[in-house]
Parts: structure tokens; C-alpha cells; sequence
């Protein structure tokens, strides 16, 4: 890769892209392509391929889609489907007509089936069922990872897919409906510790584990992949660690200070037991993770400070 080649990062406002935008500028990237959702729906199939036709960017990163936590992709089933499948068929298609050098899908841990092997290697893919609370959003990341592997084989491009474990990191949502836990449990608990509540609700029965990768990790590997990684076989990307929910929890507590008690509700869904991924494959390429899950969460809780809570202050 080139410093001059024209990079379109699709989703650079998101969690992924806005990460994948900070790593490839600090390290002298400047032909980046981004467009803003007013600007190119991603949806609209003659809005990509004229995008493309105009800009005919060298390097694709896919990292548009719409995602949400347990709630937000059990409400929307149709929303996921629907969104992503054509967001992916859009891009990856233009890419390809267009001649793009390369193109990177960004996909999912849900990927895999309920009660894969822990950690869960890239060759469970499909080899069970699902978890129902975000069957239509693996689904469609299901549908994206098999149109890459079309490409490469019926064309020879070099399409690859990266599946993420769950992120956290600047850029995160804090809407409590449709938030990821990691940024939800951080605002609930920044929020009981400055009203001086006495306990904090965590959805759930807190035995579930989930893997934390800090986005700029995430953004690194993504940058490292483009470099070094051409094959059509799907890779992972984590931290190689898992923690419960009631860990997690507890962890966040005591960054932010808040030493009420912990409530559970148990309406809310658990979603699948477990989602760790086996990240040997990538290891072995040579990148590993560097950002510890502490340091991870009091660097983001430090820049939720300064972002999140000061935009709510000058709303006022
Ligand atoms: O992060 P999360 O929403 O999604 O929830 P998934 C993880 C676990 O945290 C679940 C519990 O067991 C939740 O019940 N949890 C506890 C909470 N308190 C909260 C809370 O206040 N908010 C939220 N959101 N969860 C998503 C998928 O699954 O992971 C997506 O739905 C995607 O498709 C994403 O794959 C990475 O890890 O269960």
C-alpha cells in the first residue's frame, strides 16, 4: 500500500470507521474517501454505483451497517436484513465493477452459530444454529461474507472478510435502547454515581461472556489485514479474553466510582452464553491486541466525559 492510494472508508461517522479513519491518517494515509449519509445512501444502488463510477477508489473498507445491541437487533429484524444486505450488495458490487484493488468487510462474532466450540475458530462458520436476539443481522453479515468469497472466485478479487468480537471505544452509542453493554453499563453508571442513586439496572442474569476489543485495536488490525492478508477465508479479530457480565459490571463500577449495588432484570434477554473468539489465525499473521480491557475502559470513560457528557451540557 501506498500513502497515495485513494482508501473509501464507507461508515467513517461509525464506531469502526471513525477508527479506521484516525489509524490510516496517523499513518499517512491522505486520499481518503469518505461520504456522509446525507451525502450517499448506501442503500440506494444507483447512489453507490455512481459514487463509485465518479471517485473509483483503489482500497474498500466496508465498515457501514446498521448495528445495535441485543434490544435494538431483536426489535428490528426486518432493519437488519434488510439495511445490511443492501448496503453490502451495493458496495461490494460497485467496488468490483469499478475496479477496486481490494475490499475489506468488517463482520461479526454473532456470525457464529449459538453454541459453537469456545473459542470459536473461523471454521464454525455455519456449522450450527444461530442465536435467535441477532439471527437476521448474522444473516445478512452471513450473506456479505459469501458474496466477498463469490467475487474472489468467479473474479479473482481480493475480497476479505474480518470478523470483530464486541467493541467498545470513542464514537460508541449511548442510547440506552439500542447501545452495546459495554457504553450502556458506562453511562448507567456514571449517571447512578453523580445522582447519588443506590443500585444501577443490568439487563440480564450477568452469567453471559463476552469478549471486549477497544476499537482502536480493532482499527489496527483492520490496517493490517489490508496490508498483509489476501485470502478469501474469514478471519478473526479480538482480545482473546472473555469476561462475564457481571465482571464486566463490576469493572465498570469501579473506574467510574460508583459503589452502589447492582440490580438485575431479568426480562431483558441474555442472548447466547458465550462469543470468544479464537484469534490464533491472526495472531500467527503477527498483530496482536494492545489495549488491556481496564485501561480500555478508563481511556473510554475519560473520553465520554469529555465528548458525550459535554455535548449534553451545551444541549442544556
Ligand atoms: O452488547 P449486547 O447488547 O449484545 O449485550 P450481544 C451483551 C450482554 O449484556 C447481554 C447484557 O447478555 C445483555 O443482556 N446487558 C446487561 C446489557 N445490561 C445491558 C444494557 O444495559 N444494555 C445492553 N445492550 N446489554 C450483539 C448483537 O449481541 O453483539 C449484535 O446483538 C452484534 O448483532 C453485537 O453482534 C457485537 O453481545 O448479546
Amino acid at each position: 500500500m501506498k500513502p497515495t492510494d485513494k482508501i473509501y472508508v464507507a461508515g467513517h461517522s461509525g464506531l469502526v470507521g471513525g477508527a479506521v479513519v484516525r489509524v490510516l491518517t496517523s499513518r499517512g494515509f491522505s486520499n481518503l474517501l469518505t461520504r456522509s449519509r446525507s451525502e450517499v445512501d448506501l442503500r440506494d444502488q444507483q447512489a453507490v454505483r455512481d459514487l463509485f463510477a465518479d471517485e473509483k477508489p483503489e482500497l474498500v473498507i466496508l465498515a457501514a451497517a446498521k448495528v445495535g445491541g441485543i434490544k435494538a437487533n431483536f426489535d428490528a429484524p426486518v432493519e437488519f436484513l434488510v439495511e445490511n444486505l443492501q448496503i453490502q450488495n451495493n458496495v461490494i458490487r460497485a467496488a468490483h465493477e469499478a475496479g477496486a484493488r481490494k475490499l475489506l468487510f468488517l463482520g461479526s462474532s454473532c456470525i457464529y452459530p449459538k453454541f459453537a466450540p469456545q473459542p470459536i475458530p473461523e471454521s464454525a462458520l455455519l456449522s450450527g444454529s444461530l442465536e435467535p436476539t441477532n439471527e437476521a443481522y448474522a444473516i445478512a453479515k452471513i450473506a456479505g461474507i459469501k458474496l466477498c468469497q463469490a467475487f474472489s472466485r468467479e473474479y479473482d478479487a481480493n475480497f476479505i472478510s474480518v470478523m470483530s468480537t464486541n467493541l467498545y471505544g470513542p464514537g460508541d452509542d449511548f442510547d440506552l435502547e439500542t447501545s452495546h453493554v459495554l457504553a450502556a453499563l458506562l453511562r448507567k453508571a456514571h449517571e447512578a454515581k453523580m445522582s447519588g442513586a443506590g443500585e444501577m439496572i443490568v439487563w440480564g442474569t450477568g452469567t453471559p461472556r463476552r469478549e471486549f476489543l477497544h476499537v482502536d485495536d480493532l482499527a489496527a488490525a483492520v490496517l493490517f489485514l489490508l496490508e498483509q492478508y489476501n485470502s478469501s477465508e474469514i478471519i478473526n479479530v479480538g482480545c482473546g479474553e472473555d469476561i462475564s457480565i457481571r465482571e464486566l459490571a463490576e469493572l465498570i463500577c469501579e473506574v467510574v466510582g460508583f459503589r452502589g449495588e447492582l440490580r438485575w432484570d431479568r426480562s431483558k434477554p441474555d442472548g447466547t452464553p458465550r462469543k470468544l473468539l479464537d484469534i490464533s489465525r491472526i495472531k500467527n499473521l503477527g498483530w496482536k491486541p494492545t489495549i488491556a480491557l481496564r485501561d480500555g475502559i478508563a481511556r473510554f470513560y475519560e473520553w465520554f466525559l469529555d465528548n458525550y457528557v459535554q455535548s449534553m451540557v451545551s444541549l442544556r
